[in-house]
């Protein structure tokens, strides 16, 4: 879907870089340089013409009506689902539930399957590294049930200590809910490794996908998770649409979520029977034009290819870690060995919001704070970092403005 004038492969930043109209424009003045990518990525044109071309010519409610629009609609978001089933290589397309992002995904999990399988005493673990929406929904869990959140520690470089890991397991614990790649640090977790230690206990694991579907080969089958979860803007695709991935057998145990249309076979006064899978779990009109444009950003991903861009984003990111590592009083968090297109700084004397709102002043948007991962830093004792965060789209020439902006910034700031 990428358009014919534009030479993609070999890799090729420039032509891709033509995708994405918002790249175009200015901010206080200068060239955008957008470096806020883990936060949500930007769309590329086939994505919002897919969101236009939807309203336009096809807008019907899905899976109800009989007539050509409703037909072609429900069409379309299905075509989604075949798309995501082959994205992260799962079984069968009845095991892609849409939600509205990763955070409804876990929500959904901690209140269904968590509900009907966490008793007293119970234990669930999850790692030092979580975003809030790996924390939350199973404090509340929880504390609804009288169970045990314990934590998987994180070293100073930013990686899980796996010894600790093994030693938290015990014949109580139920579930491990573990974030594939961190949003604040980039670390890429072993998440095979733990879910291999996790099922030679019978305990089945959650991987937290935010920041790992867009940049790595998801294969849930080899993984061999039992629920995966993501979200579609964050693979530059829109808003308002995520994924719960599970194993069949594993959904089909599961009591529905929300209960409304859709998720029902039959409803009388007397009691109702619920759908079968994947539609248990979708009840009420789902976000249908905005499923559609995710097949369009899916595509797009697939056609430049996540090995190129990996590849690509790799070395960006070792450019910005080498250049920024050299400017005096900046000190990296996170040196984990595998790691996302994740850079996390703090300069010494300057408060991370600071930076954030001078380099804005130069067209450079970057994310600042605690990330919603407050634990993750009381861990490193910090108030938070200054993360950038690159995709297909950033270049070198950019990083050098980073760079510069920075710099800049120290002198006046400190
Ligand atoms: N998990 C991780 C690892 C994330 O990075 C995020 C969002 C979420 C869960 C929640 O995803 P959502 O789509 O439901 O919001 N992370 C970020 C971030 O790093 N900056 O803004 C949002």
């Amino acid at each position: 879907m990428i358009s014919a004038d534009t030479d993609i492969k070999p890799f090729d930043v420039t032509a891709i870089r033509k995708e994405f109209p918002v790249l175009q424009r200015k901010v206080k003045g200068k060239n955008l340089v957008y470096f806020d990518n883990a936060a949500t990525a930007q769309k590329p044109q086939v994505v919002i013409d897919a969101l236009v071309s939807y309203y336009q010519q096809f807008n019907a409610n899905i899976h109800r009506g009989i007539h050509s629009l409703a037909e072609e609609a429900t069409a379309a978001f299905e075509a989604t689902r075949d798309t995501v089933k082959d994205f992260i290589n799962a079984k069968y397309r009845e095991e892609i539930i849409f939600t509205h992002g990763v955070t409804e995904s876990i929500n959904l999990v901690a209140a269904t399957w968590g509900r009907q399988n966490i008793k007293e005493g119970d234990e669930i673990i999850i790692s030092g590294m979580e975003h809030h929406s790996n924390i939350v929904p199973w404090q509340m869990l929880c504390q609804e049930k009288k169970a045990k959140l314990k934590i998987i520690p994180v070293d100073n470089n930013g990686e899980l200590i796996m010894d600790e890991y093994e030693k938290l397991i015990t014949l109580k614990t139920k579930i491990i809910s573990i974030v594939h790649a961190s949003n604040s640090l980039g670390t890429i977790n072993p998440v095979k490794e733990i879910i291999e230690i996790a099922h030679q206990h019978n305990i089945i694991v959650l991987v937290d996908g935010a920041q790992s579907a867009v940049h790595l080969d998801i294969d849930v089958q080899n993984m061999d998770c039992d629920f995966f979860v993501l979200s579609s803007h964050k693979i530059y695709g829109p808003t308002g649409v995520g994924v719960l991935y599970g194993k069949k057998e594993l959904l089909e145990e599961m009591p529905p979520y929300m209960g409304g249309g859709e998720m029902i076979k039959e409803v009388t006064f007397d009691g109702t029977t619920y759908n079968d899978l994947p539609y248990k779990f979708e009840a009420g009109t789902p976000n249908i034009a905005d499923t559609v444009a995710f097949k369009a950003a899916l595509d797009f991903v697939n056609e430049v290819g996540k090995d190129n861009i990996r590849k690509y984003e790799v070395a960006l990111t070792k450019y910005a870690m080498n250049k920024l590592s050299q400017i005096e009083g900046v000190r990296l968090v996170g040196a984990a060995k595998h790691k996302t297109s994740v850079v996390s700084f703090i300069v010494d004397g300057v408060h991370p919001q600071d930076m954030g709102i001078l380099l804005d002043n130069y067209g450079i948007a970057v994310r600042t704070g605690h990330h919603c991962c407050q634990p993750l830093m009381n861990r490193f004792e910090i108030p938070g970092t200054v993360r950038a965060s690159f995709a297909m789209y950033n270049t070198k020439e950019e990083v050098d403005e980073l760079v510069k902006g920075v710099e800049k910034a120290v002198k006046m700031l400190r």
